[in-house]
């Protein structure tokens, strides 16, 4: 049997951590013969809460689960960590504008950057879940001293998912017929869903679909507004969806990628397609077989594409001045 590997995971008691923990446990997402080592951070108020979760994980008997601790302590949380999911912090609510979640989340995650920096594994990696996750994540980045930068990661795979979904319903095929598909930019309603380079069936997209006004129009917006009509439908954001993007992102980063294929994560971008450097960015990562990722080089982008990524890096480097005084420079 392998050595445990330890999660932490911030916000476990809220929805998405009550969607995700039970799976990361289960061995679905680090495999069948990975013992895991959990660690799970919440704020004060919320460990009653957490002590129930860590009751009915105790109830599940999970052959691979090693030690649970629940804490509201960020040291004791990430000590050991060798994956950081941050998912905790305070989700959207219907009418309330990411501008607001920037100046109430951000600060979370100068602390947790620190705290990861300090008490980590060296391997550690981080994913950002909670919003917004590309602005939080470069705050976690900048405040992690000596972690690599290419260990930090934002959420853009329920984007993916969601824009695979959509295509697959217009093509009337499979959503794992959709390959290729990247999401650019900002986790955010800006964000720029790749139909370009799409495939569906190993066929560029713009093919099987003729409709190009719907690609370029219904497509997108249905995609960049899916988190809100999820709330306005469920009175709650994306929970189940969430955290199953989580571990489909976990997942991608640690097995090799498909050849001729990508997936959507935020990283921290190194100028590729002119995106700033520095900044998180959703953009087509692949993982190579020794299991570093690459930006995925030479994906075309036409004019349209363009237009459409400018405006979410914008948008990126809007949220990055807005918080300026969380990056130490
Ligand atoms: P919940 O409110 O159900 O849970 C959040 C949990 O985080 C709560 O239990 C809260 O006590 C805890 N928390 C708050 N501050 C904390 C801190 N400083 N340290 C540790 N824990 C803390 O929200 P949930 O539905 O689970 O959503 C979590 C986050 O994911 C939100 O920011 C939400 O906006 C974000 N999402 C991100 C998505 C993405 O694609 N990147 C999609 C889904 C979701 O909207």
């Amino acid at each position: 049997m392998k050595e445990p590997i330890t999660i932490s995971i911030t916000g476990a008691a809220g929805h998405i951590g009550y969607a995700l923990l039970f799976r990361i446990a289960s061995g679905s997402v680090f495999g069948a013969d990975q013992p895991v080592n959990l660690r799970l951070i919440e704020i004060e108020p919320a460990l009653p809460a957490l002590h129930g979760v860590v009751m009915e994980l105790d109830d599940c008997a999970f052959p691979l689960l090693r030690e649970v601790v629940a804490t509201a302590d960020l040291d004791e949380g990430f000590a050991g960590a060798n994956w950081a999911l941050l998912v905790g912090s305070v989700p959207r609510k219907a009418g309330m504008e990411r501008s607001d979640l920037l100046g109430i989340n951000g600060r979370i995650f100068t602390g947790q950057g620190q705290a990861i920096a300090k008490n980590a594994a060296k391997n550690i990696r981080v994913l950002v879940v909670g919003n917004p996750c590309n602005t939080n994540a470069l705050i976690a980045k900048n405040n992690a001293a000596g972690v690599p930068s290419d260990r930090f990661f934002a959420m853009t795979r329920l984007d993916e998912n969601r824009a695979k979904s959509q295509l697959a319903f217009k093509a009337g095929v499979h959503a794992s017929d959709v390959t290729n598909l990247c999401i650019w930019g900002n986790h955010s309603s800006t964000q720029y869903p790749d139909f370009t380079n799409a495939k569906i069936n190993g066929k560029p997209a713009t093919d099987v679909i003729s409709d190009h006004d719907w690609l370029k129009g219904e497509f997108i917006s249905t995609v960049q507004q899916r988190g809100a009509a999820i709330i306005k439908a469920r009175g709650a954001s994306s929970a189940a969806s969430a955290a199953n993007a989580a571990i489909d992102t976990v997942k991608s980063l640690i097995q090799p990628t498909a050849d001729g294929d990508w997936f959507s994560v935020a990283v921290c971008s190194d100028g590729s397609y002119g995106i700033e450097k520095g900044l998180i960015a959703s953009m087509p990562i692949r993982t190579k077989s020794d299991g570093s990722w690459e930006v995925v080089q030479g994906v075309p982008v036409d004019d349209f594409s363009r237009e459409k990524i400018d405006a979410s890096v914008a948008e990126l480097i809007e949220e990055r001045d807005a918080v300026k005084d969380l990056i130490p420079s």
